[in-house]
């Protein structure tokens, strides 16, 4: 049984992954107006694995016997700068999300929560690589400047990627 405080705590952890959601799902938008729809799927492809994030830490509060209680998300942007703003917006979202995720593993440990512990290892991993693709896209964009050419073509292979990506199977 996960000790209430420890599940609220998760429900403060799974309010963020649904605003990540929103988030990258407002970002894919914002691209998707700019006319860059690699971009876009791209976000989108990030949104619904927030989604996996928030339903990940919703099942085991679950499991778990605690009550998941879930609050309003708040509304995201809707617009960037550019789309070297938005993306360093993303990386410093996955780096907050990390010291959040830090934080829940911290809570666990003060309440003794083993289990609790042990599932966060997965989002204390995952955020890494979070973090660094995300870091990745702001140093293409900034690479990439205002050489229109280069920015389509980011936008083509990011496109071709994420198409690639849907169509492979899973590895089990
Ligand atoms: Fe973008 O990461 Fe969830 O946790």
């Amino acid at each position: 049984m996960i000790q209430a405080g420890v599940a609220e705590a998760f429900n403060g952890q799974i309010n963020k992954e649904f605003y990540s959601y929103y988030l990258y799902l407002a970002m894919a938008t914002h691209l998707q107006g700019r006319g860059l729809k690699g971009l876009s799927a791209l976000m989108r492809q990030k949104a619904a694995e927030e989604q996996t994030h928030a339903m990940k830490l919703f099942d085991f509060v679950e499991a778990r016997g605690g009550a998941v209680v879930l609050a309003a998300i708040d509304a995201p942007p809707a617009t960037w700068d550019s789309v070297l703003a938005a993306a360093e917006a993303a990386y410093d979202h996955e780096c907050f999300i990390s010291r959040s995720i830090d934080d829940l593993v911290a809570v666990c440990r003060a309440a003794n929560d083993n289990a609790g512990e042990t599932f966060l290892q997965w989002f204390v991993t995952e955020q890494v690589e979070e973090e660094e693709t995300a870091q990745e896209l702001v140093d293409q964009l900034r690479l990439i400047g205002d050489n229109g050419a280069a920015l389509y073509m980011l936008d083509r292979d990011l496109g071709a990627g994420v198409a690639t990506a849907a169509a492979t199977p899973a590895a089990t």
